[in-house]
């Protein structure tokens, strides 16, 4: 397979590497290394959603083509989580980390497995993913609720979900 991946990024921790903004931009490098990075949305920096007790994030997305298959991919982009320290044992659920990295959407691919599905769940109901992800991609279209990043963004704002 060969497709175009959207990757949501965040980050509310500082590293050994350095702030938010240094942990979104290695991990932009990193990912070089699973195929080639069509856009870089800016970062924006946003409140806790959910977990509220935690600090601000920073937040962006990323279009990857890759000829990865989507749960390869994915494996792909927890191994980045984890060699830049991300710990995932003996932390909050939700809570602080050094770098999340999502797979939003892969091409029209729909699938549910333990280990992967796609679209995310939970893109449409996120300003810090969809707000990144409409500066590169507001056409790009979600398979199931068959509308584009940008409508979906639109409807967020005005409360229809
Ligand atoms: N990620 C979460 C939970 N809450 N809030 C913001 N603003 N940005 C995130 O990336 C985020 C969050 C779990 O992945
Ligand atoms: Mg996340
Ligand atoms: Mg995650």
């Amino acid at each position: 397979m060969n497709g175009v991946a959207a990757i949501a990024l965040g980050s509310n921790l500082d590293s050994v590497g350095g702030d938010r903004e240094a942990n979104l931009r290695e991990a932009v490098e990193r990912v070089r290394a699973l195929g080639e990075v069509v856009r870089v949305s800016s970062f924006y920096d946003t409140a806790p959603v959910g977990y509220l007790d935690q600090p601000r994030f920073l937040n962006g997305a990323m279009l990857l083509r890759t000829e990865l298959e989507p749960v390869e991919l994915m494996r792909g982009l927890l191994g980045v989580e984890r060699d830049m320290g991300r710990l995932r044992t003996g932390v909050v659920g939700k809570g602080p980390r050094v770098i999340d990295l999502d797979l939003l959407l892969y091409g029209q691919s729909v699938m549910s497995t333990a280990e992967l599905v796609l679209p995310h769940p939970e893109m449409q109901d996120r300003f810090f993913v969809l707000e990144p992800l409409a500066e590169i991609a507001p056409r790009m279209v979600h398979p199931v609720l068959r509308v584009t990043v940008e409508e979906m963004l639109k409807r967020l704002k005005s409360g229809l979900g």
